[in-house]
């Protein structure tokens, strides 16, 4: 157990730190010579961004070619491939049938329950597609009309999302972990009149119940016309847990349905998905996606990123179909270049430690893409455990969802990738859709915890206050110089506050603001430092402070509480809590702590869970009543708390360091 991961307590540490790595890994030799994208990309790309993007978008089959590529006169409204028209699902399933792949294995599914595995080729991925749309359309669902999918990691949660595509109702997928509540509200936003489900899943050994969730967001929204349910553990559902008049079994109405289906093409800019994620105020944000300029940046970032050769790579990315990278890097970038992957349902280490090493070994995986978290937790078991896998297949390694720390990256580099395999280590968000900025493993000496520099066809600075970019050795804030294909159109049903979120911060410019802090080093590589804004990263998932707050204000002892993220070897950041209880609610009682961190896990869900609830007198504000986070942060991660100067009363922060030792 000689490994270890770090963490550091503070920005400036970690800086500091960042700034004396100096290792540097070269692409292999065999690996730059024979690279999907060369170092002349970033020229051209560069020197005709609109021909190189038009370029990207010959990789999709198009029913009517597009007559311009961007419309951006409507800024922040972009339109790409203006004119054209595709549909979406046939470019990640059908064309490939077509070209005479259908025998291709697409999906290697392994269940959690070993020994449990189903491999769908293209053409029954076809065969699948078509029958779930037929199915849809039997339960109503038409173009335009928005389904949402709350389902574990098996193959009919891809088959689903691509029978969306194929009918142009576009899909919300909220992810499996999440409550009853955060299911209800999602689906209210989006006004969905059908889900799909699951009776459960497997998680570490066990059935996990989904269906009952669904019943009770029925309870707290009218809009769910129909749920279909997949039968996957065969769990028992209760005398309650079915209803007739809404809830259809998937073998009743898929399997029997035709299988032939003609997919329709929709306009370029069709609605393609919303995924809902965190953003600064309360309300969860409907991201949207359309369907030409979305799909061009995923296929174009999974070849060029992972320097995908179709016809012999096998490829597995372990994100759930409920985060953005399961859209992006499961189902559309994969899929629309034809790719052979591994679809795992379980957790990491269900049976044993090594599951995940024991399933590249079986299917021989290349390309393996995961987020710094789960290699933390591996780091933790040490070496041995993967030492006994051959994972010789390995040839490129990612990384996604949170800064990967430099002692992660050379450890992933060193034990999973045999010191072999480049480590792309991949910036990008829900909002920007595909992959922005990551080294090129054909062409990028690579330096540990950093993203390196924007893809060909992106265009990224680091900028201060005023939007001026700042020089090498400095650092800003992220911001996207440009429009891409693959941005988010608008928050689903509030033009405003995508507006203001996104473009207003560097309006002058006209630059999009990731919400991300970054630093370009002394050759103007970027390292990415996390959220400059309210939003917590925990195990690369994005939680706002203030849904968590409201879930805490929600239950009948709390008055007030304020949410911070503070640094955590395991989980990036991790959620404190400081809670002011009511008057009435006394000291809350012997089991306060637990009841809060409950209360927060059926509001939310267990990822939004606090590592800390820290009852306290007062919460230290500014005097226009700000409540000051940073020195929050201060306590949660143990430092001497800072300035104090604005706080409207100073004694209270030693009120709270007092508290901090009776109530964690
Ligand atoms: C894809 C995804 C986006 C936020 C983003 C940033 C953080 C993601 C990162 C990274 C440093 C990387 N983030 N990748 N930070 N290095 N390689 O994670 O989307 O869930 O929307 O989160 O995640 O803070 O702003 P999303």
């Amino acid at each position: 157990m000689s490994d270890q991961s770090t963490s550091s307590s503070s920005t400036e540490e970690t800086l500091a730190n960042l700034l004396k790595e100096d290792r540097r890994f070269e692409p292999p030799a065999e690996l730059a010579a024979n690279a999907n994208v060369t170092a002349d990309a970033y020229t051209r790309a560069a020197s005709d961004r609109e021909g190189f993007w038009a370029e990207q978008a010959e990789r999709l089959t198009w029913d009517t070619r597009w007559d311009r590529v961007l419309d951006w006169d409507n800024p922040p409204f972009a339109k790409w491939y203006v004119g054209g028209r595709l549909n979406a699902a046939y470019n990640c399933v059908d064309r490939h049938v077509e070209a005479g792949r259908g025998d291709k294995v697409a999906i290697h599914w392994v269940g959690e329950p070993e020994g449990e595995t189903r491999d769908l080729t293209y053409a029954d991925l076809q065969r699948e597609v078509s029958k779930a749309a037929n199915a849809l359309t039997e339960l109503g669902v038409g173009t335009g009309d928005r389904v949402a999918i709350y389902m574990p990691m098996i193959p009919e949660a891809i088959v689903t999302m691509l029978a969306c595509a194929r009918l142009g109702a576009p899909h919300t997928v909220v992810f499996g972990g999440f409550s009853a509540d955060a299911l209800a509200s999602r689906i209210d936003d989006c006004q969905a009149k059908v889900v799909v489900t699951a009776d459960g899943g497997y998680r570490r050994g066990t059935p996990s119940a989904l269906k009952p969730a669904v019943d009770e967001a029925r309870t707290k929204t009218d809009k769910i016309e129909k749920v279909l349910v997949v039968r996957r553990t065969g769990q028992d559902l209760g005398d309650d847990g079915w209803d007739d008049s809404v809830d259809v079994w998937w073998h009743d109405a898929v399997d029997g349905a035709s299988d032939q289906h003609t997919p329709e093409a929709f306009d370029s800019e069709h609605p393609l998905y919303v995924m809902y994620t965190s953003g600064t105020t309360g309300k969860p944000k409907g991201i949207l996606h359309t369907t030409g300029g979305y799909l061009t940046g995923a296929a174009y970032t999974h070849h060029a990123v992972f320097d995908l050769k179709p016809d012999t790579d096998v490829y597995w990315c372990t994100a759930d179909i409920g985060w953005v990278t399961g859209h992006s890097y499961i189902v559309y970038g994969p899929l629309a270049n034809g790719v052979t992957q591994v679809l795992y349902e379980g957790t990491p280490d269900s049976p044993e430690p090594g599951r995940w090493w024991k399933i590249i070994q079986d299917y021989k995986v290349t390309l393996f893409y995961t987020a710094p978290t789960a290699i933390r937790s591996f780091m933790k078991q040490g070496h041995d455990v993967p030492d006994k896998y051959d994972m010789s297949s390995l040839r490129i390694l990612g990384s996604v969802g949170e800064p990967i720390n430099p002692e992660a990256y050379v450890w992933y580099r060193h034990v999973i990738g045999g010191d072999r395999t480049p480590v792309v280590d991949t910036w990008w968000q829900t909002e920007t859709g595909a992959v922005m900025i990551s080294p090129l493993p054909g062409v990028t000496a690579g330096k540990p915890g950093s993203a390196m520099t924007a893809i060909p066809g992106i265009e990224a600075d680091v900028v201060d206050d005023e939007g001026n970019p700042v020089p090498n050795g400095s650092g800003g804030y992220l911001v996207v110089t440009s429009p891409w294909p693959s941005m988010l159109r608008t928050i689903w049903g509030d033009d405003k506050r995508y507006a203001d979120t996104y473009w207003s911060r560097f309006a002058k410019q006209g630059y999009y603001f990731a919400g991300d802090g970054a630093k370009k080093d002394d050759d103007g590589d970027i390292w990415v430092l996390g959220r400059v804004d309210d939003v917590m990263n925990v195990s690369g998932h994005r939680l706002s402070t203030t849904e968590i707050e409201s879930a805490l204000v929600s239950h009948p002892k709390v008055a007030e509480s304020a949410v911070v993220g503070a640094s955590d070897p395991d989980t990036g950041q991790a959620v404190v809590a400081y809670v002011i209880l009511r008057n009435e609610a006394g000291d809350g009682g012997p089991d306060i702590v637990k009841e809060l961190s409950d209360h927060v896990r059926t509001q939310i869900g267990p990822i939004a869970k606090p590592r800390q609830i820290m009852v306290v007198p007062e919460l230290p504000k500014t005097r226009s009543g700000k409540i000051m986070r940073r020195l929050l942060r201060d306590v949660a991660e143990g430092r001497t708390v800072g300035d104090t100067q604005t706080l409207a009363d100073a004694s209270i922060m030693d009120l709270i360091s007092a508290s901090q030792a009776t109530t964690t």
